[in-house]
């Protein structure tokens, strides 16, 4: 079968996230940061390092079939690929912000004003979707200065904590689109029965990393409320304890309601709760 080429970013916000997942996946590789491809040893699979601009492009026209990249710059790009899956990290939202100073709070106040971005595709057609003109200047960076520097009125670009925007002076008022890492495949990559076991694998890691495996202790009485807390699991594993009428429950608990669920489960008589990372979930 022909080895497949995933490209994924070679330093930068989501190198090290890419790199992580894909050994997660079990894929085994060299991270050289000073080479451009590594070959993947237990996998048909070959790497490839790049600037996250050029990975839209590698693989719509094929010399990728995968690549790891921010869906902002999929959007910027125009590009035409198949979006396999959503990773969960690189979250980060384009926004459009002014001085503090500054009166506009709403987008048709842009209307004639100079707007600073690197994201001039995005920008472009959501003004234009709102029926306003303005006049985007697009420029390579340190976006967050251009109004202080009297370049622009306002400036549109990624936000991820905000921090950047309160140090200089910029308040957001504006949200253009929120974006994380994905993974994407060259139109009819899909189709590639390695690309489908890299999905799963892909999948199965995810799953994972959103749950926990929990194992409690509870005494028979409470059983019953316990399991009621328990709406996800259809039936937990229950195993008696040697003491009397003690069992310990083993379950999974997802992630983003995790203090919530122990606190509950705490006060329906639940002890000696220990908590586990899962690595993979297998469906
Ligand atoms: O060298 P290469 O071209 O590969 O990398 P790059 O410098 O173009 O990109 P990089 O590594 O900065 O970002 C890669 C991807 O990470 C982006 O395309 C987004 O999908 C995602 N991402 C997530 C971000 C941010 N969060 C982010 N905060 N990309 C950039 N930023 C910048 C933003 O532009 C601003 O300068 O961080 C600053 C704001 O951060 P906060 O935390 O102060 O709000
Ligand atoms: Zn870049």
């Amino acid at each position: 079968m022909k080895t497949l080429k995933i490209a994924i970013q070679k330093s930068g916000r989501l190198n090290e996230k890419s790199v992580e997942l894909l050994k997660n996946c079990g894929l085994n590789f060299e991270n050289y940061k000073s080479s451009l491809i590594s070959p993947v040893s237990n996998f048909p699979l070959e790497i490839l390092f790049l600037r996250d601009d050029d990975i839209p492009e590698y693989v719509q026209d094929g010399i990728a079939d995968l690549g790891i990249v921010g869906e902002n710059v999929i959007e910027e790009t125009e590009v035409k690929v198949s979006y396999l899956q959503r990773l969960g990290f690189g979250k980060c939202s384009l926004k459009i912000a002014v001085p503090n100073n500054n009166s506009i709070e709403s987008v048709a106040q842009l209307h004639g004003k100079s707007i600073a971005t690197t994201y001039p595709v995005i920008l472009g057609k959501y003004l234009k979707a709102q029926g306003i003109t303005s006049d985007i200047r697009t420029i390579s960076g340190s976006v967050e200065i251009s109004p202080g520097l009297g370049l622009s009125d306002a400036i549109c670009d990624l936000v991820s904590t905000g921090g950047t925007l309160k140090s200089n002076g910029l308040k957001p008022f504006a949200d253009v689109m929120s974006s994380e890492a994905v993974l994407i495949g060259s139109k009819g990559s899909e189709s590639n029965d390695l690309v489908q076991e890299l999905i799963q694998r892909i999948q199965s890691v995810l799953r994972a990393k959103e749950t926990k495996y929990v194992v409690l202790n509870v005494e028979r009485k409470n059983l019953k409320a316990v399991i009621a807390l328990l709406p996800g699991v259809k039936s937990p594993s229950v195993v008696p304890l040697a003491e009397g009428d003690w069992v310990a429950v083993h379950t999974v608990i997802p992630e983003r309601d995790f203090w919530d669920r122990i606190s509950q489960l705490k006060q329906a008589g639940a002890q000696g709760i220990v908590v586990m990372p899962i690595e993979k979930i297998i469906l």
